[in-house]
């Protein structure tokens, strides 16, 4: 299972998105825990109950703290700190913390390829982690060893919490003018394999844009407590419509406490209190969610998914196969996909819908009527009979218009169909899709900047195809 999925179980069955930190703070173990070790390879007699200290303090918290914490983040560097006594205590830590609950180690490390191989080798083989962090700043090159696992997660830096992080991090670039982590944000998001971003809980406002440009990011939330972020507002802005999405990652306020189990509850509590109703949006399999699952149960039933070894459009060949177009042979199902669609559409600014063909012209039509929103679909390769249009339909020049598909893959056609439109002179600024196969998405498509919404990702109807099987 995908690390987002293992994620979205674990936050479902502990009721909790709360990400508690494991960063045993720098102090001299043979005093047991009194002092500072200043420079900890200087104290080599302290060495020697290192090991053991942590593991033992860390073993403590996470029993404590297990049922609060979605997932563990544990900062390499504290116990790097205390060189290989540390990083030993680091394994045995992972080792001891349960299969269900995820990991996350924060080394934030990347490199030119062969560099990060060997981290990738480290961090995932040797450690265990399920994911990590990792810096953007090298490109995408220098994290693709990573997505070779295709299991695990990549949390990439994008708005850090540090003081000096605005110097750099809100430079405008490119020709809007927007800060540089949302550019971050845009590309990073392209480059496959599950990525979330680290975006700290001290810039709200960045908080508040990444959310809405990117609906369905997980995003690692870390600056709450010692380092002053509000909880509160990072919860509010940064959740996702489905009460997920978002790791609020406390370290020191929970690890330094006199009760780390009670210190966690009471925040996982009060992020509760904070999704409120929203709560009932979660998408859990087994419960009474309606209209959505019933969806999702519709598409695999309706046998729109199947396993095996299939050659997609692309020349890649994939272990399963998504045919939504067997959906229009069903009428209630159809009904259902329309108002799942019409449903996104209701929160755009548009005046036209532009089906990308064939596949999503029948379902456009009714989503069309459903919301009487005039329909017009490009044509991807010329036609040299008729009239010779382009666009089919009517439209006017500067219009804007919202582009529809059942899947997105690699994006190709998207990108094809932008052109055809802008072409003529409309305009697109959002496109909406049934379903994500979260793919690496063309390198041509964020630079068309066309928002990407999408009812569900292909992990969910996998999951679902192997719970219902
Ligand atoms: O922007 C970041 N800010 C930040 O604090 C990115 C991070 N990865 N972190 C890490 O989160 C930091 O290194 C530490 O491990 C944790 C925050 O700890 P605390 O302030 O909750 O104690």
């Amino acid at each position: 299972m995908s690390f987002f999925r293992r994620l979205e179980e674990s936050c479902r069955v502990k009721n909790s998105l709360l990400c508690v930190g494991l960063d045993p703070p720098l102090v001299n173990h043979e005093a047991n825990g009194e002092g500072d070790l200043g420079d900890p390879l200087k104290v080599e007699s302290a060495m020697e109950s290192v090991t053991a200290s942590i593991v033992s303090k860390n073993k403590a918290i996470i029993e404590e703290t297990l049922q609060s914490a979605s997932c563990y983040k544990l900062n390499i560097a504290f116990y790097e700190a205390y060189g290989p006594r540390g990083l030993e205590a680091l394994k045995r830590t992972i080792d001891f913390i349960p299969e269900e609950t995820p990991t996350i180690i924060d080394a934030k490390r990347n490199d030119i390829g062969n560099s990060t191989e060997a981290y990738a080798v480290s961090l995932f083989d040797f450690y265990g982690a399920d994911s990590v962090t990792v810096n953007p700043y090298m490109g995408k090159d220098s994290i693709k060893p990573y997505l070779k696992y295709r299991e695990r997660g990549l949390f990439m830096l994008c708005r850090t919490t540090n003081p000096g992080s605005d110097k750099i991090q809100k430079l405008p670039v490119g020709s809007g003018n927007s800060p540089l982590y949302m550019e971050i944000a845009r590309q990073v998001l392209t480059w496959g394999g599950n990525i979330g971003l680290v975006v700290g809980a001290t810039d709200y406002k960045s908080i508040k844009r990444i959310r809405e440009e990117f609906p369905g990011v997980w995003l690692l939330t870390p600056g709450i407590g010692a380092q002053g972020g509000s909880l509160e507002k990072a919860v509010r802005l940064g959740v996702r419509d489905d009460s997920l999405g978002m790791l609020p990652s406390v370290s020191r306020s929970i690890y330094t406490s006199n009760n780390p189990g009670k210190k966690a509850a009471e925040l996982k509590e009060k992020i509760n209190s904070l999704l409120g109703e929203r709560k009932k949006l979660y998408r859990g399999f087994d419960t009474e969610e309606g209209r959505q699952n019933d969806l999702l149960k519709g598409i695999v039933d309706e046998g729109c998914l199947k396993f095996g070894r299939f050659k997609l459009k692309s020349g890649k060949i994939s272990s399963y196969y998504l045919d939504l177009r067997r959906i229009i042979s069903n009428p209630s199902l159809l009904s259902k996909t329309a108002d799942a669609y019409a449903e996104i559409l209701k929160k755009l600014d548009f005046q036209r819908i532009a089906a990308i063909p064939v596949s999503s012209i029948a379902i456009s039509s009714l989503v069309s009527s459903k919301l009487e929103k005039p329909l017009i679909y490009p044509r991807l390769s010329l036609k040299d009979h008729g009239t010779g249009n382009r666009i089919e339909g009517n439209y006017c020049k500067g219009e804007k218009v919202v582009l529809i598909d059942d899947v997105i893959t690699t994006g190709k056609s998207k990108v094809e169909a932008i052109k055809v439109l802008r072409e003529a002179g409309l305009e697109v600024s959002d496109m909406v899709v049934l379903v994500n196969r979260m793919e690496e998405v063309d390198e041509e498509l964020p630079r068309y900047n066309v928002k990407l919404h999408y009812y569900a990702h292909i992990d969910e109807l996998i999951d679902l195809m192997k719970l219902t099987a």
